[in-house]
This record gives C-alpha cells, sequence and structure tokens, in this order.
C-alpha cells in the first residue's frame, strides 16, 4: 500500500457529529410531487452554539425548525469545508477524488472533478430549478469549475474560505459574484445571501420544484458583525460577543428564508435541511461543541473507521487549528511522520459506552482492533492522491 493512499483515508473524519440536521417536513399530497428542497449549511458553527442545546445564544428560528423535525444528535461530516461540500454535492467519499485532505485554496489549481456528477446536476434533469447562494469553495481557478458549471441555474455568493463579510474579499481579491460576473451589491454577506435566498424562493414558479442551496460563510473567520447584533450579548468575552451576533444574525436570516417559504405557500411540500459543514474552532473561547473535544481537522494525516459501535482513530489528532492553515499543518504532520515513521498512533473506542471518545481501548482489545484495521485498509487502497499532495 502507497503511503499517500494511506493518508488519504483521513476522508473517513474522526470528527465527532457536531452538528445538527432538522428536518421540517410534511406529508406530501401525491407520491409524484416533488418536494423543495431548502439546504441550510453553516460554516464552523459550534454544535452547541444553539439554544436548543442550552447556548447562552439564542437561535429562535432554528429552534423553531428543531421542535417541528427531526434532530439527528449524531452524526459525521468531514473535518472541513471543501470536503463536506463536496461530500454533500457529490454523494462520495473525497477520498475518491483527492479533496480529502484540508480546503481548496485560493490560488489552487484544481477543484471538485469536472468527472463529478452533483447533486444539483442530478435534481435538474428531473425538473428542479437548482439554486446557490453562499461559499461554493469547490474549484475557482477556472470557470468550468464554478457553480454555473456545475448543475447550478443560479450562483450568488463566492468562491473561496475566510471571506471579509463588508469588503467580499479574500487577502484582496474580490470574490463575490451573480452568475459568474463580479457583483457590488454593498452591505454584510449574512444579509446578502439571505436575502438572495428569499428572492429566489419569491421569484420560483408555482409549478417547479426548487433545490435552494444556502451555504452561508457565517459564522466562519473573520469574526465580523453589525454592532447591534452583539448588543443582547454584552455579557460574553470578546471574540465569543462577536461570535454570538453572527449566530443571531444567520438566525435571523434562517427565519427569513423559513418565512419566505410560508409566504409563498411551498412550506408543506419543503424538506428543510440545516447542518454545519465542520465543528466550531476554538472551543471554550469563542464556540462550543459541548462534549465533543475533536474538533475540525481532527485528521490531516490518518483517519477513523467505525463499525457498528466500535470505532478505530490512526494518527489522530486533536488538536484545533485554523482549517484555512490546513496545508501548513499537513507539511508539519508529514514531516513529523518521516522523522518516526515507525510509531502510528491506535486508539479505539467504544462509542456505545464512551460516545466522547474519552477512553482508548487499543492494548485491551487487540482482537477488535485487528478486525476494524482490516477493514480501514481495505478503503485505504481505494483512495486516490489528495490534489494538494506535494
Ligand atoms: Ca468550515
Amino acid at each position: 500500500m502507497k503511503h499517500g493512499n494511506f493518508r488519504s483515508i483521513s476522508t473517513f473524519t474522526k470528527l465527532v457529529c457536531s452538528l445538527t440536521f432538522l428536518f421540517a417536513v410534511r406529508a406530501l399530497s401525491t407520491a409524484a410531487e416533488k418536494p423543495d428542497i431548502v439546504f441550510i449549511l453553516a460554516d464552523d458553527l459550534g454544535s452547541y452554539d444553539v439554544s436548543w442545546r442550552g447556548s447562552e445564544i439564542k437561535t429562535p428560528n432554528l429552534d423553531k425548525l428543531a421542535a417541528r423535525g427531526a434532530k439527528l444528535e449524531q452524526f459525521y461530516v468531514q473535518p472541513v469545508c471543501s470536503p463536506t461540500r463536496s461530500s454533500l454535492l457529490t454523494g462520495r467519499y473525497p477520498m475518491r477524488y483527492g479533496l480529502q485532505v484540508g480546503v481548496i485554496r485560493p490560488w489552487a489549481n484544481y477543484g471538485l472533478s469536472l468527472e463529478e456528477r452533483t447533486l444539483p446536476q442530478a435534481l435538474r434533469e428531473v425538473g428542479y430549478t437548482t439554486a446557490i447562494c453562499g461559499k461554493w469553495h469547490l474549484g475557482s481557478f477556472d470557470k468550468s469549475y464554478w457553480p454555473n458549471a456545475r448543475g447550478f441555474d443560479k450562483f450568488y455568493g463566492h468562491l473561496f474560505g475566510a471571506l471579509d463579510y463588508y469588503k467580499h474579499d479574500r487577502d484582496g481579491k474580490f470574490d463575490w459574484y451573480r452568475d459568474g460576473e463580479p457583483n457590488h451589491d454593498l452591505g454584510y454577506t449574512t444579509h446578502l445571501v439571505g436575502n438572495e435566498a428569499v428572492r429566489i424562493l419569491h421569484g420560483q414558479p408555482k409549478n417547479k420544484p426548487l433545490f435552494l442551496y444556502v451555504p452561508f460563510n457565517a459564522v466562519h473567520a473573520p469574526l465580523q458583525v453589525p454592532e447591534n447584533y452583539k448588543v443582547p450579548y454584552a455579557n460574553l468575552l470578546g471574540a465569543r460577543q462577536t461570535y454570538a451576533g453572527m449566530v443571531a444574525a444567520l438566525d435571523e436570516m434562517v427565519g427569513q428564508i423559513v418565512a419566505a417559504v410560508d409566504e409563498t405557500g411551498r412550506r408543506k411540500n419543503t424538506l428543510f435541511i440545516f447542518s454545519s459543514d465542520n465543528g466550531g474552532p476554538r472551543p471554550g473561547v469563542i464556540t462550543s461543541n459541548g462534549p465533543f473535544e475533536i474538533l475540525i481537522n481532527a485528521t490531516p494525516d490518518g483517519g477513523a473507521i467505525r463499525v457498528g459501535d466500535w470505532k478505530l482513530v490512526v494518527n489522530g489528532n486533536k488538536n484545533d487549528f485554523d482549517e484555512e492553515k490546513t496545508e501548513d499543518k499537513v507539511a508539519k504532520v508529514n514531516a513529523k511522520k518521516k522523522r518516526d515513521q515507525a510509531k502510528v498512533q491506535i486508539e479505539l473506542f467504544d462509542l456505545e459506552n464512551d460516545p466522547y471518545e474519552k477512553l482508548n481501548l487499543a492494548e485491551t482489545k487487540p482482537e477488535k482492533v485487528k478486525d476494524l484495521q482490516v477493514r480501514y485498509d481495505v478503503y485505504a487502497r481505494q483512495a486516490v492522491r489528495p490534489k494538494n499532495a506535494k
């Protein structure tokens, strides 16, 4: 097995269920009727930074969806932005097309492989209008990789990560578009994205189903929000106060999107899904992931596999770091690995009795480790080389 392939197994994510799906779906009037799908994706939202989980940050609109829907208390996403988004839009593990490690940087000359069939392509083929408002993060260097070329009829938003919420740039490069052309709308991006989603809903023909994908850049860094959103959180310290305001602005726009669905009479045939793309960075300082210690970017070099209640983690890394610096982190991990090739860290967890992965049972359950390692290796051999591998 090639070393590169082994590393690629990181796509199996040891990231713990940081997020929550909300389903609010009513019975369809007929089996043939296609539901609208409104998929709202937050960016870097801490899994316990929603008020239905007891947070001091108030999210009344998300709470309402949660109360009427299904709350998935444990599920897996990929460790960072681009892998999660590519998984969502292809239904395939990123290790199968080389996006398993880190994010696609603004200057990267690759993107989601053009050979991959996307969810909006499939939905458009069966009659849906397909629209994305928000962050793409699946390739920017050539327009053949942009959303309008990947199945979306409509695209409003940006291509890079870590956008400035007001200037709409990243590292000085302007990054705000409508259907492939630069767009100079003024305002806070959370508002712009939400307003566009509302506009799309109001403009949608009544008899045509809609796939509305709303990947907010909120609440990813840089931490920016209009001052009025911070006022209710004067009791919170520093960055968390700003972050709380950002979550509140996001929740407000979710409320407006849901209201637009109601106003257009589409509610009874709409599936809402809400998630974050990964867990919250700097937990305890800025975000909260509750009892889950493992955060974003948990496995830049290694991976995990779960079979039933057992989970094997290979070369796990519980350090938290900025996902935009992932490649730097990967380089450091690789350098360390070269210095110590023989040392592979193995952890085994019994998720039924230890859902927060506190007790490593690898030494006491060697047979279980062996069983899972065999399956892990099968997948590792299927992985392609990461596109950002040096
Ligand atoms: Ca993210």
